[in-house]
């Protein structure tokens, strides 16, 4: 019995090479697992389940599948794909689970993030971030045309290139302070997130205890994956 985590695969039908990685993992790893985390930015924009459920049908029809096959895929949003609601549930016969999350691994507590709400330091992302992610702004973009989301959509992924190659390296880091913050406050030593596309196994202390941060690597080379199998964790390429 194994957990497998996975993050930042930002499916796009501009990037075939990394839908067919994905899709050669759900056939050929994801069955040896009990439990799939995928924590954020599988898709690299979720306009919708409306416009993007049919854009994405092949990657549904493998998601259902291994699902249906007895794996428990758990999904968490990301900033890139936050908008997806029930009728993603069903069609694709994942879990939706919110950020973050908290779990047991053989009794042990470790919380599920994304990562992007631990940028602290890049200040006008968190600003943004408060806007895009409240409640009635995702309610008024679901509202919005289709023609208008396309539209949002590619703008918001112009923005992030842009942000990625203009922001300095230490902003687009997770904040040390908001990480022990978030910690204390689940009461856990371990935290597995992306999004900062850094895949490493940070161990620093944690009021007097040890504690350690996974980060998750992104897919855009090779898949990159985090598993755990009898009480301890093992990185894979
Ligand atoms: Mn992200």
């Amino acid at each position: 019995m194994s957990t497998c985590f996975i993050a930042d695969l930002h499916l796009s039908r501009n990037r075939p090479e990394a839908l067919q990685r994905f899709l050669d993992f759900l056939q050929q790893e994801a069955p040896k697992h009990q439990t799939l985390y995928i924590l954020g930015d599988l898709f690299d924009a979720w306009l919708g389940d409306d416009i993007s459920i049919p854009e994405h049908a092949s990657i549904l029809d493998r998601l259902q599948q291994t699902s249906a096959h007895g794996v428990t895929i758990r999904i968490q949003p990301g900033n890139h794909d936050f908008l997806y609601r029930a009728a993603f549930e069903e069609r694709s016969g994942c879990q939706l689970i919110p950020d973050p999350y908290l779990i047991t691994l053989d009794g042990a507590p470790v919380l599920l993030t994304h990562g992007d709400q631990l940028c602290t330091e890049d200040r006008q992302y968190q600003r943004y971030r408060s806007v895009i992610r409240h409640p009635l702004t995702e309610w008024i973009l679901l509202h919005l045309s289709r023609s208008l989301r396309r539209k949002l959509g590619r703008k918001l992924g112009q923005r992030s290139a842009h942000d990625k190659h203009h922001k300095s390296s230490a902003i687009m880091d997770v904040t040390p302070s908001a990480v022990d913050t978030l910690m204390r406050q689940h009461g856990v030593l371990q935290l597995i997130h992306g999004h900062t596309h850094r895949p490493a196994t940070h161990t620093f202390q944690l009021d007097q205890a040890e504690a350690t941060r996974i980060v998750l690597g992104e897919w855009e080379a090779e898949k990159s994956m985090l598993i755990y199998r009898s009480g301890s964790f093992l990185s894979a390429p």
